[in-house]
């Protein structure tokens, strides 16, 4: 007999079940032993699927929504990324959002604040920026920029070409938790109130203000610039080890804890060298990938997917994943792994089992 793949198999259902739970669906309740299968899986089933965006043939389409609309009659010009297994939805995986955002010559995103956080991956362009709580910082490809939770943020594009960014936030956790607020600024561009460069300053060096007190979960340096990353990468590829699954792979930090840059998502850069070819491995945190540089394939659980310089992809949660490089390759990626780890659920197999 082939051993079951469920946790419970449910008894066949006649007539007399029927007829009761008719009855029963009247009372607003409903037999357990129907949907326990579902409910408890004996491994994750992620209804997000394995996807690709590939950045030459989506690029067209954001900058025909430039045509169509400005940044300031759409509040944001964002182009949201739809995982085809959640149809109909505005989710890149069941708990995470993405979305593509075009600010063109001469724009402003005008002022506004969420309780959904976000980070920004910047793509393309240069001398366009993104103020968060009276300081603006230059977005450049690579940058990972955040704005946390309930932090007053616009984005201008004082520069002579177009910038594109990938939006990530945690809108669906947010929203499953009936906690969405949002409200305008008083004005439409906030007032500039501290120098470019001073949180990193200030907060992302080896000091730290005497006496600092984290009021939040989410990091006081909200730009982490790509140059200072790919050094870092850099040499501790010329120092090793490199892991077998991973390459060179770091994870942002909050500098003041420690923790994860936001409460609800984690984020990671890696290189991948030349001549790697990474070992099978995964985790249960369903995860979003960019390409920063490079090109190279992954393997996800039977997709594999072909990817160059700023294509997006998602693996979903317990997918068995590998890449390899075609010559060097940076990954940037992020996740909802600060949520499952403070809920005590998040696994990883790196390598998997042989
Ligand atoms: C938002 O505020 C931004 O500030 C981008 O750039 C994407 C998606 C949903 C809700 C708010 C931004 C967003 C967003």
């Amino acid at each position: 007999m082939m051993k079951s793949t469920n946790f419970y198999n449910k008894p066949e259902t006649t007539p007399e079940f029927l007829e009761f739970y008719e009855r029963l669906a009247k009372m607003n309740a409903a037999p357990l032993w129907e949907s326990l299968a579902e409910l408890v899986p004996v491994t994750p089933k992620p209804r997000c699927m394995p996807v690709l965006w590939n950045y030459d043939e989506i690029r067209p389409f954001v900058m025909e929504s430039g045509k169509l609309i400005t940044a300031k009659d759409a509040e944001r010009r964002v182009l949201i990324l739809a995982n085809p297994g959640l149809r109909d939805s505005t989710q890149v995986t069941d708990s995470l959002y993405a979305g593509l955002q075009l600010i063109l010559p001469g724009e402003v995103a005008p002022t506004h604040r969420h309780t959904t956080s976000a980070l920004r991956f910047i793509i393309e362009g240069n001398g366009a920026y993104t103020a968060v709580e009276g300081e603006r910082t230059t977005m450049r490809p690579g940058d990972f920029i955040l704005t946390p939770s309930w932090t007053y943020h616009d984005h201008g594009n004082p520069s002579d070409t177009p910038t594109v960014w990938m939006d990530g936030l945690d809108i669906p956790l947010v929203n499953f938790f009936n906690t969405g607020f949002a409200e305008h600024y008083p004005g439409e561009v906030q007032p500039v109130t501290r120098t470019e460069g001073d949180a990193l300053m200030r907060y992302g060096g080896h000091l730290m203000p005497i006496e600092y007190k984290p009021s939040t979960l989410a990091t006081p340096v909200f730009n982490y610039p790509y140059s200072r990353s790919r050094e870092i990468l850099d040499q501790l590829y010329r120092n090793g080890p490199l892991h077998p699954c991973h390459g060179i792979k770091m994870q942002y930090i909050n500098p003041a804890t420690g923790g994860y840059p936001l409460p609800a998502i984690g984020a990671f850069i890696q290189l991948l060298p030349s001549g790697f070819r990474g070992t099978a491995h995964r985790s249960t945190d369903s995860t979003v990938y960019c390409v920063v540089e490079g090109r190279g394939r992954s393997q996800i659980g039977e997709k594999t997917f072909v990817w160059k310089e700023h294509d997006i992809f998602v693996v979903p949660s317990w997918y068995s994943l590998f890449h390899e490089p075609q010559g060097d390759a940076v990954l940037f990626s992020y996740s909802d792994r600060p949520v499952q780890k403070a809920l005590g659920i998040w696994r990883e197999q790196a390598p998997m089992p042989t």
